[in-house]
């Protein structure tokens, strides 16, 4: 079979959030790229998954000059809530940190990105199957596939995996130079969209005797909310009515009279993890967002990590490309890393503070009942927790 070969500077590999925003930033910055995907983009859009976006994630959409659709239809938050029992303590996120962050789904800002990307001579080739990586080590790495049954290769000076925790970047780097720290919950998020009013205007996290409850929403008009579930719970056990009702029992009376149910759009069930690969960076390849490490939703961290690493990983290949500058590409892990981390442990610790995990006693719910206690009575303790909600600096 013959191979149709191209050059590029950097190939990115995933068109998620995070490889579309870099695939922006860096053609911005006039930098040449080329994001290559197995899935179709109708397939992208489908996943639904995050919903709270921190500025600094908006700030990157802003500079793309991307924010329009965000700014009118995202809903700004300057709170959210930790509830307890009866207890709800309210996070004044705004008052504490001067900052706010704005609900908008995934799927939109995907949707946003994926429709500049033509007009604004960003590639996206998706549907490519067979993604494989060659040559890191080396700095003439490529990137070969299979497209309508044709064999193609991608030259480049970089690739960036931007392709998710199953994709082939990480694996692609030797095990003799990476370690992976990890740990795996005990339960998963079964989520529901559903096209009602949210019962809040502002998110809600219970820790409930029977579990975990989550009440979000992406609109006016549509909620999204979560229970824990032990993992070996199957979504075709839980029909709506299931759902609603659990819910309406872990968010409390007061939260479940104002909760409207509606058939579901959608819902899944969703395992958590804690995950770190490092180094982010081995030879020709830097790793960015979910490829490189996942966390709890607990916080709401996930996609808003990817977003940081890909504003690390754009100004070092910005600086790589135009002034040559290599210690910007060998600087971006430990860059990454610093941040990531910070965000690791403020997705489990909050994930600790709100579930009921089946190992835990007597002893652990009272820790969790005390730290409630300190949260709702101090303020120094509010203001650590809305400074890394609202996200931590860049
Ligand atoms: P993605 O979104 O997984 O995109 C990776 C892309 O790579 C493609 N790919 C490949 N492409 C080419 N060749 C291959 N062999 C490939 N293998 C895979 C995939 O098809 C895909 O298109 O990773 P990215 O871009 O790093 O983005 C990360 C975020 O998606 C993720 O962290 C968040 O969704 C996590 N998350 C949340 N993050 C937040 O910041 N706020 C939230 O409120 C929030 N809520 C959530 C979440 C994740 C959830 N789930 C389902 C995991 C709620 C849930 C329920
Ligand atoms: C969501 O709306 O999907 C969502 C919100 C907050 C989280 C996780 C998920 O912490």
């Amino acid at each position: 079979m013959t191979t149709t070969t191209r050059r590029t500077a950097v190939a990115v590999i995933g068109a998620g959030p995070a490889g579309l925003l870099l695939g922006h930033l860096l053609r911005a910055e006039g930098v040449d790229c080329v994001v290559i995907e197995r899935q179709s983009a109708d397939y992208v859009l489908s996943r639904i998954r995050a919903g709270v976006l921190e500025q600094g994630t908006v700030g990157l959409m802003e500079r793309l000059g991307l924010d329009a659709r965000l700014k009118a239809e995202g809903l700004p938050h300057g709170g959210f809530n930790l509830a307890d029992g009866e207890r709800l303590i309210r996070i004044d996120v705004a008052a504490l940190t001067g900052q706010c962050v704005t609900v908008y789904g995934q799927t939109e800002l995907t949707r946003d990105l994926m429709d500049a990307a033509a007009p604004r001579g960003l590639e996206v080739i998706y549907e490519a199957g067979e993604v494989a990586l060659h040559d890191i080590d080396s700095d003439a790495p490529f990137v070969t596939y299979a497209r309508d049954g044709l064999a193609q290769r991608i030259d480049a000076r970089i690739i960036v995996g931007c392709d998710g925790f199953h994709g082939p970047s990480r694996q692609a780097i030797p095990a003799s130079v990476g370690r992976a720290f990890e740990r795996v919950y005990p339960f998963g998020w079964l989520g529901i969209l559903a096209d009602v009013a949210p019962c809040n205007h502002e998110l809600i996290y219970a820790n409930h005797e029977r579990g975990f409850a989550l009440a979000s929403m992406r609109s006016a008009t549509r909620s999204r909310y979560y229970v824990d579930v032990p993992l070996t719970e199957r979504i075709e056990d839980w029909s709506d009515d299931r759902i609603w009702d659990e819910l309406a029992v872990r968010l409390g009376p007061e939260a479940a009279a104002r909760m409207t149910r509606g058939p579901a759009i959608e819902k899944s069930i969703a395992p958590l993890r804690s995950f770190v690969f490092e180094p982010m960076r081995h030879g020709s390849l830097l790793l960015c967002g979910d490829s490189a490490h996942i966390v709890p939703p607990t916080g709401a961290k996930g996609l808003n990590l990817a977003a940081s690493d890909v504003h690390y990983a754009a100004e070092a290949l910005t600086a790589f490309f135009r002034h040559n500058d290599a210690d910007a590409i060998a600087g971006y892990s430990a860059r990454a890393l610093a941040r990531v981390w910070k965000s690791e442990r403020f997705s489990w610790s909050l994930t600790k503070l709100m579930h009921r995990f089946p190992d835990d006693g007597p002893f652990e719910r009272r820790m969790q009942v005390a730290e409630l206690d300190y949260i709702a009575s101090s303020e120094a303790a509010q203001r650590a927790i809305a400074e890394n909600y609202v996200g931590l600096p860049v």
